[in-house]
């Protein structure tokens, strides 16, 4: 009878042990209506559903989204019954989600809530500077929303909390939206040193391109964004493409599984020399003419000897009704082409800011002023100020103490409804 009953616990552990794997995804951005076209907005939800749908086919235990769901903090109820839809379809296929705040739909105002809380009730178990750990079966999962460099003091003892947390358990999973110095060259929040190194999987979000590296007691996993956000993204998306990951957690390392997504758009970027304009824009009409969806045309082109109106209007008569926008960029015959094009074109406003910072040699202000940047160029004034205050109290005021304490969002205003 007890050899009956330890086959059968045998048995139990090898099934369990078969199907324990979870889906890893981040960034999805919903509500994002790129270059203004609600066509965009559109295809940020297809590429959810895709994505969503995928999931389910990989048949996993649960989800983790590692924040930025939403584009913006009061998400459109478009946006708002497209992430409904997918959270009750993975809920129909008994697939839990786990989700964090990112730094596009946190609200950093003390007594506010990120968007995620209102789907609590369907199921969505939101981790947060409240409810900052769950155990799934016997995995612990831990996590933290999005917390602005200006609150780096209070993101590291909070890690520091978590990761002995960890420690009494054998697999843990370590859930984060933030920026590291290794993998993001300007404005992170922390460093590689930062991060504790006793869990087994790092799920982050934030950084648009795929990364998978080594680090702790297994991976740190940035899926990458699920659409192309940003027209730098693309030498990524061509390279990792855009999707999420799959993974296994039951061996000694985890075994991570790339599941790429198709885009329901495509972005071509073409340099033309102005010579062989005509023949040029007769191949991309050629090309793109049966497209399920029009593309978006980013088209450069050298040694312009004509008044470039004119070439725009040709591009325009040509390929206008084939594409959904067209970019065209003109450089003048005998213009050096490289020198305005990629290097500094790439660089975005965010970059020369901190580029400019540099000579402050002042690193608290430095992070201030870019934070500050974020907020104000989203015109979130009352976030902005509130930040103001707390750098205030922080630096200057004589009553230093609970600064530090208050967690960067508010999250529940009760810890009545918890899980
Ligand atoms: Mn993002």
């Amino acid at each position: 009878m007890l050899v009956k009953v330890f086959k059968l616990v045998i048995i139990h552990k090898i099934k369990e042990g078969n199907i324990m794997k979870f889906a890893h995804l981040a960034d999805t951005h919903l509500g994002y209506r790129q270059y203004g076209l609600i066509e965009r907005e559109k295809d940020f939800y297809e590429v959810f559903e895709r994505v969503i749908d995928k999931i389910i086919e990989e048949n996993v235990d649960f989800v983790i989204h590692s924040g930025d769901l939403f584009e913006t903090s009061r998400p459109s109820p478009i946006a708002l019954l497209t992430f409904q839809k997918g959270l009750l379809k993975l809920k129909g296929a008994g697939i839990p989600m786990y989700a964090i705040a990112g730094n596009h739909d946190a609200v950093m105002r003390k007594g506010s809530i990120p968007p995620q809380v209102i789907f609590k009730k369907l199921g969505l178990k939101v981790i947060s500077t409240i409810n900052p750990t769950y155990m799934h079966d016997d995995i612990f999962i831990a996590g933290l929303p999005f917390f602005p460099a200006s609150h780096g003091k209070a993101l590291k003892s909070k890690l520091a909390e978590l990761s002995e947390k960890a420690t009494h358990h054998e697999k843990s999973i370590l859930v984060l939206h933030q920026g590291i110095d290794k993998y993001f060259g300007y404005n992170y929040e922390l460093e590689i040193g930062d991060i504790p190194d006793n869990f087994d999987y790092y799920a982050m979000g934030h950084i648009h391109k795929y990364v998978n590296d080594k680090f702790g007691k297994g991976r740190l996993v940035y899926p990458g964004s699920s659409e192309i956000w940003k027209t730098s993204e693309i030498p990524d998306y061509h390279e990792n493409g855009k999707g999420f990951v799959v993974v296994d957690l039951d061996g000694s390392k985890p075994i991570i599984k790339r599941v790429k997504i198709e885009m329901p758009r495509q972005f071509i970027k073409k340099t033309i020399d102005y010579s062989s304009l005509e023949s040029e824009i007769l191949s991309i009409k050629e090309a793109i003419k049966d497209f399920d969806k029009k593309p978006i045309l980013s088209l450069e082109i050298n040694n312009v000897e004509s008044d470039t109106k004119v070439i725009y209007e040709i591009i325009n008569e040509e390929l206008g009704d084939l594409a959904l926008m067209i970019r065209p960029k003109f450089n003048l015959a005998g213009q050096d082409p490289i020198l305005d094009d990629e290097s500094s074109s790439d660089m975005s406003p965010e970059a020369l800011l901190v580029k400019q910072l540099e000579k402050y040699d002042n690193t608290d202000v430095n992070i201030l002023a870019t934070d500050l940047y974020g907020l104000l160029s989203k015109d979130k004034t009352e976030e902005a100020s509130e930040l103001i205050s707390q750098f205030y109290n922080e630096h200057y005021s004589t009553v230093t103490e609970d600064a530090d304490e208050e967690p960067p969002e508010g999250d529940e205003q009760t810890t009545l409804e918890e899980d």
